[in-house]
């Protein structure tokens, strides 16, 4: 697993180069931005119940037929698993906003998560757009909590649509 840090130390090491001012730039803007990763975290997790259970409700109103008999999340064994999904997502999103890299994403989550989803007949789609309306919502809240620029909260979220999707968002 690599943060923004250890992915800047292991590209100059292994070309055996002192960090340059890309590198120290880069580096000042995630220092700069720390206090905003951390806050951002902090707020989606004291909210992270409300903000999955308000995106699964607009997920399912929006596509009421995924809860309808013959649907994937149909049974509340697979609403359970559904929202859950949504839960880890979430959560692994935090990891990734304080980290201020994506790969805890692709190393615990997305890893082998469409050939699951494929064989299990979980839409993608419709998996993404809960992704989605959970980042408006996370945006909001973070926003209402003071951060200013809430740019940066859109990386996690976009990087699990464009994994799942494997098209530009
Ligand atoms: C931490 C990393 C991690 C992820 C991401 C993960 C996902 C994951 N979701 C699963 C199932 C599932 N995922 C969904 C999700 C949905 N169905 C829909 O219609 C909606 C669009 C969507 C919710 C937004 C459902 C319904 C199942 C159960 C499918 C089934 O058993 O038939 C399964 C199959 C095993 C199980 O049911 O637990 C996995 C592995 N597991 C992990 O360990």
């Amino acid at each position: 697993m690599r943060d923004a840090v250890t992915t800047l130390i292991k590209n100059y090491d292994v070309a055996g180069r002192y960090f340059d001012r890309n590198a120290i730039d880069s580096l000042k803007s995630y220092f700069e931005s720390g206090t905003a990763r951390v806050q951002a975290a902090a707020t989606i997790n004291s909210n992270a119940a409300a903000i999955v259970k308000q995106a699964g409700s607009k997920l399912f109103e929006e596509l009421p037929e995924l809860i309808r008999p013959g649907g994937n999340a149909y049974t509340t064994r697979r609403y359970a698993a559904c929202l859950r999904d949504m839960d880890y997502y979430l959560r692994y999103a935090t990891y990734a906003l304080v980290a201020g890299n994506t790969n805890v994403l692709d190393e615990r989550v997305l890893q082998g998560l469409r050939e699951t989803y494929n064989s299990l007949s979980v839409p993608i789609g419709p998996t993404v757009r809960g992704v989605q309306i959970m980042k408006d919502i996370a945006k909001e809240l973070v926003a209402s909590a003071g951060v200013g620029n809430t740019a940066f909260v859109d990386e996690p979220f976009d990087h699990i649509t464009r994994e799942l999707s494997e098209t530009d968002v």
